[in-house]
């Protein structure tokens, strides 16, 4: 069949990322014999309605798959919902090619897969990993078969056994210009039930490693064949389960890869001896999914680690050289003024690069959070779906924009997304116009004062 893939992020904040995802579905479409073209509206800017017509015009595709990363930014008090723009590129595939079987995906649908059909006019959707349930709708399409309107796609058991991402069809060279990295992942799926995360939800609550040796092949050959050497890697934390990590470490350093990486890291569990192998294998940052950082928040959220092991992750990223981000979610259920100043004492006496912090938490259905704060009424009847809904303790909630701006105020490496807007994109586009490669968050103002050299 003719299939186009569609990619229709255009978020560039904090950097243009490759759709990994789509990539893969792409991959894998073309793996079992489609004839599989990509149209990426990433740098496209406001071109991307007459560029996508003109693709879908020439290329007639039989089916268009849709993929869909992000519902909105997550961004509190500013957040921006992206509803409006997949709902023009629908309207925009529905007319260029109104023959065609309109199936979506992504990250986002997976979490509302009924809204997103229901509002986008899909014909079918794939909640879930598309690397083989997609191959399998075309292939009942093919069949002239009455698929089910939604599939629930089961987690891959080895996500990459079978298909790469197909990275040709993207332009690699310009995702590494201006995002400064490119992307990978080794493996999927996490084990620990934060009271608010979606990511058991997305990519099931069980470890599955990716092949290691078939991940360093594609670092590799990126690195040799096109000169790429800074990495992500998109797991939702590397460092967990630690016989892993350690593994991808000893096939990095095994092939002496010049590369440059970051990755998640969760202080739970994590050791010592896997934060050295870490930067022996080239990690030179990481962002600590740390969220709260006092006993009673971190409690509220329902992470399994405490302050001292917080603490004790810092000192060995300090000492193994690795510059560390903290990403925080502020005004989290047991968030009071008292614990917002103890949080923010602690974090700064961890000497981070840089701290994200997200203010209230983005409520998603499924999670152990949306059903608390919907039984215990704290939603005030509100509906949870695609318009973003945060919940934020009501004890803090009449203080916490200014807490963020007075914190902002006096310590310049706390960037809080929610407050920022686009204040930052000219100086990021400057830095990574002048080749700045890695994560943003170590050049922002004051970054410098915070290095993990310092004693
Ligand atoms: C790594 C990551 C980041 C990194 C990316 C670094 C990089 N260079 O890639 C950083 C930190 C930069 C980041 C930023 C943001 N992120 Co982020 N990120 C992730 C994470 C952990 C992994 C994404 C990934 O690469 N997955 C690997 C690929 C292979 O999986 P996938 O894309 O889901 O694709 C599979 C399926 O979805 C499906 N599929 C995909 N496309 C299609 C298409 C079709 C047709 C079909 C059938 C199937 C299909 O098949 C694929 C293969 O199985 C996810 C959470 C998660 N666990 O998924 C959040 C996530 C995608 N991010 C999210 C958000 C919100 C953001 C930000 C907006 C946050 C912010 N305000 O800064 C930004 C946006 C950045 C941007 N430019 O778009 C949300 C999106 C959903 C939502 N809540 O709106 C997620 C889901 C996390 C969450 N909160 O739930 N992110
Ligand atoms: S916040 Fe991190 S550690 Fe907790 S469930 Fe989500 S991905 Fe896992």
């Amino acid at each position: 069949m003719r299939v186009t893939i569609v990619a229709a992020n255009q978020e560039h904040k904090p950097d243009p990322v490759v759709p990994l995802g789509a990539a893969l579905v792409a991959g894998a479409a073309r793996h079992a014999g489609h004839d599989v073209h990509f149209y990426d509206a990433c740098f496209a800017a406001s071109r991307w309605p007459d560029e996508l017509a003109q693709h879908l015009h020439s290329f007639d595709p039989q089916v268009v798959g849709l993929s869909l990363r992000n519902v909105d930014d997550v961004a509190w008090p500013r957040a921006f919902s992206y509803l409006d723009h997949y709902r023009a590129v629908a309207r925009v595939i529905r007319q260029a090619a109104p023959r065609a079987k309109l199936i979506i995906g992504g990250s986002a649908f997976s979490l509302f897969p009924d809204e997103f059909l229901t509002e986008l006019g899909g014909d079918f959707g794939i909640a879930g990993e598309g690397e083989q349930a997609f191959p399998n709708l075309l292939a009942e399409l093919e069949q002239a078969r009455s698929p089910a309107r939604i599939t629930y796609a089961p987690p891959l058991e080895t996500p990459n056994s079978e298909v790469q991402p197909a990275l040709d069809l993207l332009d690699l060279d310009q995702y590494y210009r201006r995002g400064g990295a490119l992307n990978v992942q080794t493996r999927r799926g996490c084990p620990f039930l934060c009271s608010y995360c979606t990511y058991p939800m997305l990519e099931g609550g069980s470890s599955r490693p990716a092949a290691i040796a078939r991940v360093v092949d594609s670092l590799q050959h990126l690195h040799e064949e096109r000169g790429f050497d800074h990495f992500f890697i998109v797991d939702n934390t590397f460092n967990a389960p630690p016989a892993h990590a350690l593994a991808v470490c000893d096939e990095l350093k095994r092939r002496h890869l010049q590369l440059r990486w970051s990755a998640y890291v969760t202080p739970a569990g994590l050791t010592r001896e896997v934060v050295q192998a870490m930067a022996q294998a080239g990690c030179t940052s990481v962002d600590l999914g740390t969220d709260a950082a006092s006993e009673a928040t971190l409690a509220g959220l329902k992470k399994s680690f405490s302050q001292a092991e917080i603490a004790r992750a810092c000192e060995w990223l300090h000492e193994a050289r690795i510059r560390f981000s903290h990403s925080l979610i502020l005004g989290g259920p047991g968030e009071t003024p008292a614990t917002l100043e103890e949080t923010r004492a602690f974090v700064n006496a961890t000497r981070p690069a840089a701290v994200i912090a997200m203010l209230g938490v983005r409520v998603y259905p499924g999670t152990a959070l949306a059903a608390s704060a919907q039984s215990g009424g704290m939603l005030d009847g509100q509906r949870i779906g695609l318009q973003p809904l945060f919940y934020i303790s009501d004890e803090v909630r009449d203080h916490l924009e200014a807490f963020a701006r007075q914190t902002r105020n006096d310590f310049p490496f706390w960037y809080f997304p929610g407050l920022e807007g686009n204040r930052w994109q000219r100086f990021w586009q400057r830095q990574r116009a002048h080749g700045v490669r890695g994560p943003l968050w170590a050049i922002m103002p004051d970054a410098s004062q915070n290095l993990s050299t310092q004693p």
